[in-house]
């Protein structure tokens, strides 16, 4: 039988475990990487492990999101990391080198290698050819220590691409349509691979934006072939000697086909507040726009800023827009500078940020009360922009640029003729913002730098056989983790200061949840389905461990935070009935017993004493899980497994 591109990968990684769909696989990790909102804790997660440097192939630490430095807490953590780079053997890539994602693909991808990172949007690198998951910051600390990565077998999605894109529909509409048919459930315990005719016909800049929201889907990863448009690429950045060739066996086999025809796709747009509620672009064409943000680790290639410039060159913004550009790297602004299609951004009346993640995470750029913001980007989850009551829409680079112009959602292509962009030979190569590792015996001499935001991270218990406590909160299905710890300008700065953050969790859902919680002690939270979807951030479980949050159950979970929940010590079950969530009340009394014997059945039984009614759980945990949530989380077993 043959095999698809992720199992050829996995295949050549595997460490444990058997490749069979549902089955754990452990998987040697070459590469890693973190972004310094998640890259704190990771770091500090990595220092308990006391292992004198980075056993990967190559370790990357990237400054992307808290740039914004209002207050010492963002320069202090900047500091930590860049420390600790120099001393356990990373390479550094300062602040304003670009966006984690996009500079990882210009420097570093490597096509049939793997790569775990702190930030969900890892996948990108899929559009290379590489194995790429997001994961929590105790894994990836782990992997950057030698561990393996643990996983359940995915199954294998593929979609099917024929025909070619019209001009004015993009990757970015691939990817949308694919979010319209699928849902952000569609692709949940799967990796997506895309095959086809079509696939010839987009470049690496297009692969990287599918594969970048196929997270979205809730895909383990998503991933290309590597061929000859992934070697002129890789040859461009100067580095055609990492390209391997990579493709499915022609009788590989998958677990379900998704066709689509390029050819038939039109501009499409997700509407508030949900990636998946899509529609065509030009149903909503009378609705007017207050702001419009192109950039962010979807849409920040020099490909996506060239069209841009192109549709901006000789006009000016609408009045009534406010319009900002952030490019997603030094190289492509740098190339941007050099052509002159900067000048066509600016003289158009952008305001050009600079190469981070910015408006994506609430770093700035909120929009006004109730405004509408067009923006290139892969989320807009409720709140997230920073403005509570914004009205955020999902878009190409294309039609952003066409509706700051007009001030109203457009079409881009009812406004000009074609844009050709013409993409260099060469890309521009200036590594000077990305600090290298230190040779072993300097990096020794290194000291850590740690500013007084950073604080303990939380421990988890060891787990007891009985546990009794109040459900402190319920919430519906498709609960985010920005829902469970929200992000943003004003609360970023405190990644590495849980006692600080652990005030505004939940704090989009119910705003007494934090002081309700600490008063209960030890508590449960009940979520719908596809509980913990999006960012990685392993806040999301650490915040609620640390106010005393130790059993969440739910219809069912998203994967990096099923298992963020599990490192943390938190056990996470499911409903057996998914129809037993109406029954059970906020403020009621629950209580399992019997734990130890229920880890080994994975069937669980929930009292509801102040219903006095019960009810079946599951948790079916792996032998290292259940070890894990023994010992009171990933940290604690690996240190006893020494
Ligand atoms: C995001 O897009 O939500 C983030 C910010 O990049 C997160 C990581 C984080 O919360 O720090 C992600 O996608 O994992
Ligand atoms: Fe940064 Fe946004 Fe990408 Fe997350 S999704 S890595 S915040 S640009």
């Amino acid at each position: 039988m043959g095999l698809t591109i992720a199992e050829k990968i996995i295949k050549a990684h595997l460490v444990s475990g058997e490749m069979k769909t549902g089955e754990e696989i452990a998987l040697r990790i070459d590469q890693t990487l973190t972004q310094d909102a998640t890259g704190t804790m990771a770091y500090l997660e990595f220092e308990t492990m006391k292992i004198p440097r980075v056993k990967t192939e190559l370790s990357v630490a990237y400054i992307d999101h808290n740039t914004l430095q209002s207050g010492f807490m963002n320069a202090d953590d900047h500091r930590f990391i860049r420390s600790m780079a120099a001393r356990y053997g990373l390479y550094f890539s300062r602040p304003g080198n670009g966006i984690c994602h996009q500079v990882h693909l210009e420097r570093f991808g490597r096509p049939g290698k793997t790569l775990i990172g702190s930030d969900s949007h890892t996948p990108t690198g899929g559009g290379i050819g590489m194995l790429t998951m997001g994961a929590g910051g105790q894994d990836v600390a782990v992997a950057m220590g030698g561990g393996a990565y643990h996983i359940t077998m995915p199954k294998m999605y593929r979609v099917e691409l024929t025909g070619r894109l019209r001009p004015f529909v993009t990757a970015k509409d691939v990817s949308l349509e694919l979010l319209r048919r699928i849902s952000v459930k569609g692709g949940v315990g799967a990796i997506i691979e895309w095959g086809g005719e079509g696939v010839k016909t987009l470049s690496v800049p297009e692969r990287a934006t599918i594969t970048n929201m196929g997270t979205e889907t809730g895909a383990t990863t998503s991933i290309f072939p590597s061929d000859e448009v992934t070697r002129e690429f890789l040859k461009a950045e100067g580095r055609e000697e990492a390209w391997t060739e990579l493709r499915s066996d022609d009788d590989a086999v998958y677990d379900k086909i998704i066709e689509i025809d390029l050819s038939e796709l039109e501009p499409m747009i997700a509407c508030p507040h949900s990636p998946d509620n899509v529609k065509k672009v030009s149903e909503l064409k009378d609705m007017k726009v207050d702001q419009v943000c192109i950039g962010s680790c979807t849409n920040s290639s020099l490909y996506d800023m060239l069209k841009v410039a192109g549709i901006l060159k000789g006009k000016v913004v609408n009045p009534d827009v406010s319009l900002s550009v952030s490019p997603g790297s030094k190289q492509v602004l740098t190339m941007l500078a050099d052509c002159g299609a900067l000048s066509d951004i600016l003289a158009a009346g952008a305001r050009v940020l600079e190469c981070a993640c910015g408006p994506c995470i609430g770093m700035g750029f909120s929009p006004n009360s109730g405004g509408v913001s067009l923006r290139t980007f892969n989320r807009n989850f409720e709140g997230r922009s920073g403005t509570a009551d914004g009205q955020v829409y999902l878009v190409s680079p294309e039609t952003a640029a066409a509706s700051a112009l007009t001030g109203y959602i457009t079409n881009p292509m009812t406004l000009s003729d074609e844009i050709k962009v013409q993409m260099p030979e060469t890309f521009k190569i200036d590594d000077s913002a990305i600090e290298p590792p230190l040779p072993p015996e300097k990096a020794a001499e290194v000291e850590i730098q740690r500013g007084p935001n950073i604080k303990p991270f939380p421990d988890g218990d060891p787990l007891t056989d009985e546990f009794k406590a109040e459900l402190v909160l319920k919430v519906g299905d498709n609960i985010t983790t920005d829902h469970i710890m929200p992000a943003g300008a004003k609360i970023l700065p405190y990644r590495s200061n849980i006692p600080h953050l652990s005030q505004y969790c939940f704090g989009v859902c119910d705003e007494t949840f934090p002081d309700r919680a600490k008063a209960a002690g030890r508590s449960m939270v009940l979520g719908g389905s596809n509980y913990g979807q999006g960012s990685s951030r392993e806040h999301a479980a650490l915040v609620p461990l640390y106010l005393g949050v130790r059993v969440v159950i739910a219809k069912s979970f998203a994967r990096i935070h099923a298992a963020n929940l599990i490192n943390a010590g938190i056990l996470p079950l499911t409903l057996a009935e998914a129809g037993d969530y109406d029954l059970i009340e906020q403020g009621d009394t629950l209580k399992i017993t019997g734990i130890f014997e229920s880890l080994d059945s994975g069937a669980f039984r929930l009292n509801d004493i102040t219903k006095g009614k019960t009810f079946d759980l599951r948790g079916e945990f792996t032998e290292r899980q259940k070890a894990i949530l023994k010992a009171g989380g990933l940290l604690k077993y690996v240190a006893s497994e020494e």
